[in-house]
């Protein structure tokens, strides 16, 4: 809390306060469950004189649960929107009316709709037609679940102020499979989960109280996602016990009238584990057996259960490999026992040895997904897909395509992306991820001839496969905002219209979201829209720039800064920096070979430092520091200079941000700003700790001098301690200078203090401290004897260590020093944290 950022200057001026100016009345709160569905009141006149047209009507064709939902969620729009209810009949009104129904019931009555014959399974149609002087606004669709998205889409013109007056309007979905997958375990935890428990399951059990599922499906259906596995990959075998299906039931019953289907992740052992066979392998009469009535008494239960989702010979989970046995092998045979039902299983294309020889150069973790699974092309049966992560090693940063999508011809695929920010930020930071997936989706393989993007592959559209699309991991929570983040909500939006629409450009996705959840006010939708687009390229540059990787802690956090984690282990994230350079050679002439996969168009591009693009150059080529770049910079210096930017532009998102105060409601602003604030402080660890650690390795200085050196810096361990103790950090990047210091006097309460020379004037005092997961320590900033802020560092972090998971910048601005001053930090240290504190920074006070 920010007790005091106005003080008076002893130098004759009068009281002066930084804090910017309220604009006007700020809008109602908002706490950020209903995400992009707000259905704010429309304001705008002349867009609801335009809406004046629409009927006062709504009939509705068909029964099922599905109808009710799409009809009821039509009336919940225009009562919010418009503030009207719409009266209800369930024949053709002889009145001008909104009609909801599946195809082939209304062209009876209406022939003229034969015409539109274009729509596939899930899409829809939205109509304007009159008959015998009345106008019907007609949503249709070959099947009930269109109607809804018919439905959701005719709401969404609404909320974007779109006309609605002439409509002529039909949208199929880009491909069949629009699954989201959650890394949720039975207890409630959530594996790579930022938001809380698990909306889906506590205390080995699926919750009491589904509602929140029922709102999660709701906003699943919003965007056309029609798939939803709810369990880790991990999986605990209990999941398909007998003893566990009504619990599914349960959550596929709320999942139903949303129209989206079950699946659960299964572990490979289950028929020896839950099955009480001496076996799980996959070619053994009894397992096949086993897998069927296994099927069977699920679809007996769940009639409309989608199927399997598998990780198998993968991060220690068993797989065919045990009997020697392939990957087709086990897909296969599962597969024969959902395909009775209608179901599919989707076998995770995520293999990899993490015991490799780093010490062998030819050994690539990146190789592995091509290497184990096209060999076995044309071998899965027509029920079973691949999930391949959309690059090849593991949601970095930055990856380029797995080659695996250009490789197979006669196997059904589906991409895997990330929306839980696992390597990007995880919901701390701001990363917009629709651009990263652009990049990957519009790339173009060459698997047929030029051509062939990614997208159109895992649509299963190149090679005419019946199975295809795109799978995402979500992991929501318990949080109020699903994802911890206002703004990370627009990646699961962005992931679900990319997967109905892939063609559609990441500006168009985030202005849709910016309206829909933020409202029309421009300066808003233009400032976040802006934030957005600008987060992944910024996030890219102060964690990982030229293809490296997210350098950070590989082992176990996957936050933090941490570049020395990925070297000298099994796990194959190298990038292999030495003290002449950095990079993983993946050529065919003299590295791992990984470029000879894909095919031979892109190969060339890769293969060649004259044409690897330098976003890649580090995935693809190890280089010399002194290496020029297409940019005529060296390597080492764009690694410095990227850095600076990167985290310059993470601060800039602030001030950004603090311009929309007033025109957002309060309690969205100030928790986005917390966020933004705690970023531009994280994204100055990661600045400094990378630009350090490279300066150490490669001896070379930055051009610019500003690695390694602080002038507005006074290091805790300089300062004069009462209580307080040096500490040497681990890793030693993970602290400026390597130290830092901690309280460890007995009663837990300890000083810190320097005496501040410069000129007299405003300033911002940045104090740099550790806030781990263990204690909630707390501090006091004091210039002479005025109490100018306290703060807890209560942030739970996922660290418990002094590191750089746990550092955290906290800002106090507008201080007024003078030269003979004393900065006095007080604090009292909690749990097993030790009030750690790395530096004070004091620099002129930004303008407010
Ligand atoms: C669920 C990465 C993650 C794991 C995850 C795994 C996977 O390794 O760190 O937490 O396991 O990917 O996708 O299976």
């Amino acid at each position: 809390m920010e007790i005091l950022n106005c003080r008076m200057l002893e130098v004759g001026l009068a009281l002066l306060c930084l804090n910017a100016l309220v604009l006007a009345a700020p809008p109602k709160r908002e706490p950020g469950y209903d995400a992009w569905l707000r259905y704010d009141a429309i304001d705008d006149q002349a867009t609801r004189r335009a809406y004046d047209q629409l009927p006062a009507v709504v009939a509705t064709l068909g029964e099922s649960n599905v109808m009710k939902a799409a009809e009821e969620e039509l009336r919940r729009g225009v009562r919010g929107m418009l503030g009207r209810s719409l009266r209800v009949e369930s024949r053709l009104p002889a009145e001008d009316a909104i009609l909801l129904g599946p195809l082939d019931a209304l062209r009876k009555t209406f022939p003229a709709l034969d015409r539109n014959a274009a729509l596939k399974a899930d899409g829809f149609l939205l109509k304007t037609t009159k008959r015998d002087g009345h106008a019907y606004l007609i949503v249709t669709a070959l099947n009930d679940r269109g109607v809804l998205y018919g439905v959701f889409a005719l709401l969404r013109r609404m909320a974007l102020g779109e006309p609605i007056a002439a409509l002529d309007q039909q949208e199929n979905p880009y491909a069949p499979v629009r699954m989201l997958d959650h890394w949720d375990n039975l207890d409630g935890t959530i594996e790579r989960g930022y938001a809380g428990p698990s909306i889906f399951f506590a205390n080995d059990n699926v919750v009491d109280n589904l509602s929140r599922v029922r709102d999660y499906a709701r906003l699943m259906a919003s965007v056309g996602l029609n798939a939803c596995s709810i369990n880790n990959v991990n999986a605990n075998p209990r999941v398909i016990t007998s003893a566990f299906l009504p619990q599914l039931a349960r959550v596929a019953e709320v999942f139903r009238p949303w129209g989206v289907r079950l699946f659960v992740s299964v572990d490979f052992s289950s028929p020896q584990k839950i099955g009480g066979l001496d076996t799980f392998d996959p070619l053994d009469r009894r397992v096949a057996e086993w897998w069927k009535k296994k099927a069977d008494e699920i679809y007996g239960v769940i009639p409309d259960f989608g199927g399997f989702v598998l990780k198998a010979d993968s991060e220690g989970r068993l797989g065919p490999s045990a009997y020697g046995r392939t990957h087709a092998d086990a897909a296969n045979v599962i597969a024969r026992a959902l395909k009775p039902h209608n179901g599919v299983i989707f076998y995770r294309g995520f293999v990899y040895d993490h015991h490799m020889d780093w010490r062998n150069l030819k050994n690539d973790r990146a190789a592995a997904a091509y290497n184990n699974l096209h060999p076995l092309d044309g071998q899965f049966d027509d029920n079973a897909a691949l999930q391949i992560k959309h690059g090849p090693i593991d949601f970095q940063v930055r990856e380029p395509a797995s080659p695996l999508f250009g490789g197979l011809e006669k196997t059904n695929q589906v991409i895997e992306l990330q929306i839980t920010q696992e390597y990007t930020g995880q919901q701390r930071h701001l990363c917009y991820l629709v651009p990263m997936w652009k990049e990957v989706l519009d790339f173009d393989m060459h698997a047929a001839g030029a051509g062939t993007p990614v997208k159109q592959l895992v649509a299963g559209r190149t090679f005419k496969r019946p199975i295809g699309g795109f799978v995402a991991v979500a992991n929501v929570g318990a949080s109020p905002t699903w994802l911890g983040h206002h703004l990370a909500m627009a990646n699961l939006y962005g992931f679900g219209r990319l997967a109905w629409d892939a063609d559609l450009t990441s500006r168009q996705i985030a202005e849709e979201w910016t309206r829909q959840t933020f409202g029309q006010d421009p300066q808003v939708v233009q400032t976040i829209v802006g934030l957005e687009l600008d987060s992944w390229p910024v996030y890219e540059k102060y964690t990982g720039p030229l293809g490296a990787g997210t350098l950070t802690d590989i082992i176990n956090i996957h936050y933090g800064p941490a570049p020395e984690s990925s070297e000298y282990n099994g796990w194959g994230q190298w990038h292999r920096a030495d003290d002449k350079g950095v990079g993983m050679d993946r050529t065919v002439a003299t590295g791992t070979g990984y470029i000879g996969q894909y095919r031979p168009p892109v190969a060339k591009l890769y293969e060649q430092l004259a044409t690897c693009p330098d976003e890649l150059l580090l995935f693809m080529h190890h280089v010399a520091y002194t290496h020029v770049l297409k940019s005529g910079k060296t390597v080492i210096q764009h690694i410095y200079d990227s850095h600076y930017e990167g985290a310059e532009a993470a601060a800039g998102f602030v001030k950004r941000w603090r311009a929309l105060k007033g025109r957002v409601d309060e309690a969205r602003y100030e928790e986005v700003l917390a966020r933004l604030e705690y970023q531009a402080g994280h994204a100055r660890v990661w600045r400094d700790s990378i630009c350090n650690w490279f300066l150490r390795k490669s001896s070379i200085a930055d051009a610019k001098g500003r690695v390694g050196h602080y002038p507005n810096r006074i290091e805790a361990e300089a300062m004069r301690l009462t209580g307080y103790q040096i500490t040497d950090i681990t890793p030693w990047e993970a602290a400026s200078g390597g130290k830092a210091i901690e309280c460890v006097s007995r009663d837990r309460q300890c000083a810190a203090s320097f005496r501040y020379d410069g000129r007299a004037g405003w300033f911002d005092l940045d104090v740099q401290y550790f806030d781990e997961s263990d204690g909630k320590s707390t501090f006091k900033l004091f210039v002479g004897e005025q109490l100018i802020d306290q703060w807890a560092a209560d942030d739970r972090l996922p660290t418990t260590k002094p590191d750089a998971h746990a550092s955290t910048r906290h800002r106090v601005r507008g201080v007024a020093l003078r030269p003979g001053d004393t900065v006095r930090l007080e604090a009292v240290a909690d749990g097993g944290e030790n009030a750690g504190l790395d530096y004070v920074e004091i620099n002129p006070a930004e303008m407010q």
